[in-house]
C-alpha cells in the first residue's frame, strides 16, 4: 500500500476523561500538514516540540508534539503524536480540527492494523498489544510483553524457515528433474519435517497454560451447607462479600470475586451448600454450584471438621475426584496433620492453603514466555501439525514431490496465518539467495 493511498486517521490514545495529560495520534500522509496548520510548526522528526495549537483563529492548547516520518514510526506511516492537557474538551477540539483538515476518526485497532500492514508488527505481536493493555497481573503483563517482543513469533519463524528450506529444495528438484539433480534426499526431508512436527507440537502444548494465563482461572468452593464456604471467600477476598450466617442454606446464588493467586487472576465462586432441598430457589442454586464446578479449573471442597466427613460428603466427593478437601473450623476440632485444615477464627492453616494454591497455579497454569495464548493461534499451529503429518505420510507412501509440497504449503500457510502471510516470493528468495544453482 503506498503512503498516499491511505486515509489520515486521528484518535485519542488515552482514555477520555480528566487526567493530567492526554495523547492524540494522527496517522497518515496529511499528519504533518495538519500539525503545520494547527501549530505553524514543522518540528524535526523525532524531536519533541512545544507548540501552540489553534484552529479557525481559536486557541486550543499548548502541547508537546512529536512528528515521525515514514517508515520510522509505530505504524510505519507519517505520524504525529500530540501530548495535550488531559481535558476531554481539548481532546475533542483537536480531533474536530484534524477532521476539518482532512483526517477521519480511526476505527478501533486501526493504528495497530496499519503497523501490521506495514510490516512493523506481525499478527501475534499485534494481539499481544491488546493483551498487554488488558493485563490484570504482572505475570500476564510480562507474558504479553514477551510476545510483543517476538518470543512466540520467533518460535513460529524458526519452524517456518525449516519448512521453507525443505519446500525450496523440493521445488528445485521439480524444476530441474530433467537434469536428474536431487536437492534433498527424502530421508533428509522427512527428518526436517519430523523436527518441525516436534517443534510445532511443543508449541501446541503451551496453549493450555497460555490460555489460562491470558484469561485467568476459575476456582469453585463447594461443600455441604454451613461448611464455611462464604466465610472462606470473604477471608480470601478480604471483605464481607458474601452473607455469612449460622443458618444452613444461606447462600443461594453464586458469588464471584477475583483475586491474584500464583501471578494469575483467579475468580473464586462461592456456591450454595450441596443438599437435596424442597426449596426451588435453593435447588437451582445447588444445580448452579455443580455446573460451576464442572467448568472450573480447581474445586475446593469444604468439610466442617467439627461435623466430620458425612455420607453425603463421600457421595459428593465421588463426583469431584480432583477436588481439594479442605477442613474448616479447626478451632473447634483439629484435623490430622496430613489433611488441609483451616480456621478463619484463629487463622490456622489459611496462609498454608494460600501458599499451596499459589504453588499449584504456578506449576499447573503459569505459562512460559512464547506460549500460544488464544484460539486463533492454537488453530493455526494445529493445522500446521496436521499438514506436516500428512506430508510425512506422503513421503512414507513414496508419493512424488508435488503431493508432498501440497501439504508443506498448507503447513507454511497455517504458520503464515499465525504471524503474517508466507508468500511464494519468499520461497524464490530462499532458492536464489542461499542456494547456488549456478545459472
Ligand atoms: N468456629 C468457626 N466458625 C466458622 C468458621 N468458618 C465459618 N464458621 C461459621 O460457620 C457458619 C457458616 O458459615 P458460612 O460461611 O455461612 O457457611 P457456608 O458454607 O457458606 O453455608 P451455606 O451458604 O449455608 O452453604 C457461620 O456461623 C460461620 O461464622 C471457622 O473457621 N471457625
Ligand atoms: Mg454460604
Amino acid at each position: 500500500m503506498s503512503a498516499s493511498a491511505i486515509d489520515t486517521i486521528v484518535a485519542p490514545a488515552t482514555p477520555i476523561g480528566r487526567s493530567a495529560l492526554a495523547i492524540v495520534r494522527i496517522d497518515g500522509p496529511l499528519s504533518a500538514s495538519i500539525l503545520k496548520s494547527l501549530s505553524g510548526a514543522a518540528p524535526e522528526p523525532r524531536y519533541v516540540a512545544l507548540v501552540e495549537l489553534a484552529h479557525d483563529s481559536q486557541h486550543i492548547d499548548h502541547c508537546l508534539a512529536v512528528r515521525y516520518e515514514a517508515p520510522h514510526s509505530f505504524t510505519g506511516n507519517d505520524l504525529v503524536e500530540l501530548t495535550l492537557h488531559g481535558s476531554s474538551v481539548i481532546v475533542g477540539e483537536v480531533i474536530r480540527a484534524a477532521i476539518a483538515l482532512g483526517a477521519r476518526f480511526a476505527e478501533p485497532g486501526e493504528f495497530t492494523e496499519r503497523a501490521v500492514l506495514n510490516g512493523k508488527l506481525d499478527l501475534v505481536q499485534a494481539e499481544s498489544i491488546a493483551d498487554l493493555i488488558n493485563a490484570r497481573t504482572s505475570l500476564q503483563a510480562s507474558l504479553s510483553l514477551a510476545n510483543l517482543e517476538g518470543s512466540l513469533s520467533r518460535k513460529a519463524s524458526a519452524v517456518r524457515e525449516s519448512l521453507l528450506h525443505v519446500i525450496s529444495r523440493l521445488e528445485a528438484a521439480l524444476d530441474f528433474s530433467e537434469e536428474g539433480y536431487e536437492f534433498i534426499s527424502s530421508g533428509d526431508a522427512r527428518a526436517m519435517i519430523e523436527r518441525a512436527v516436534a517443534d510445532s507440537s511443543a508449541l501446541l502444548e503451551t496453549y493450555r497454560r497460555g490460555r489460562a494465563s491470558r484469561s485467568g482461572l476459575d476456582a469453585v468452593i463447594l461443600g455441604r451447607p454451613n461448611a464455611g464456604k462464604s466465610t472462606l471467600l470473604n477471608r480470601l477476598v478480604g471483605s464481607d462479600r458474601a452473607i455469612v450466617t449460622p443458618i444452613p442454606g444461606t447462600t443461594r446464588d453464586i458469588v464471584r470475586e477475583t483475586i491474584e493467586i500464583g501471578g494469575l487472576p483467579v475468580t473464586i465462586a462461592d456456591t450454595a451448600g450441596l443438599r437435596e432441598s424442597g426449596d426451588v430457589v435453593e435447588s437451582i442454586g445447588v444445580e448452579r454450584a455443580r455446573r460451576a464446578a464442572e467448568a472450573g479449573d480447581l474445586i475446593l471442597y469444604l468439610v466442617d471438621a467439627s461435623a466430620g466427613l458425612t455420607d453425603e460428603d463421600h457421595k459428593e466427593l465421588a463426583r469431584w475426584p480432583e477436588a481439594w478437601v479442605v477442613y474448616t473450623k479447626t478451632d473447634i476440632k483439629p484435623v490430622a496433620a496430613d489433611a488441609i485444615g483451616i480456621s478463619v477464627v484463629t487463622e490456622h492453616g489459611v496462609d498454608e492453603l494460600l501458599s499451596r494454591l499459589d504453588q499449584f497455579v504456578r506449576e499447573r497454569f503459569a505459562a512460559p514466555e512464547g506460549s500460544l495464548v488464544n484460539e486463533r493461534q492454537y488453530q493455526a499451529v494445529a493445522e500446521c501439525v496436521d499438514a506436516l503429518r500428512a506430508a510425512i505420510a506422503s513421503i512414507d507412501a513414496g508419493h512424488d514431490e508435488q503431493i508432498i509440497l501440497v501439504d508443506l504449503y498448507r503447513a507454511s500457510t497455517a504458520l503464515g496465518l499465525l504471524t503474517g502471510a508466507i508468500t511464494r516470493d519468499e520461497v524464490f528468495d530462499e532458492i536464489f539467495s542461499k542456494f547456488c544453482i549456478g545459472k
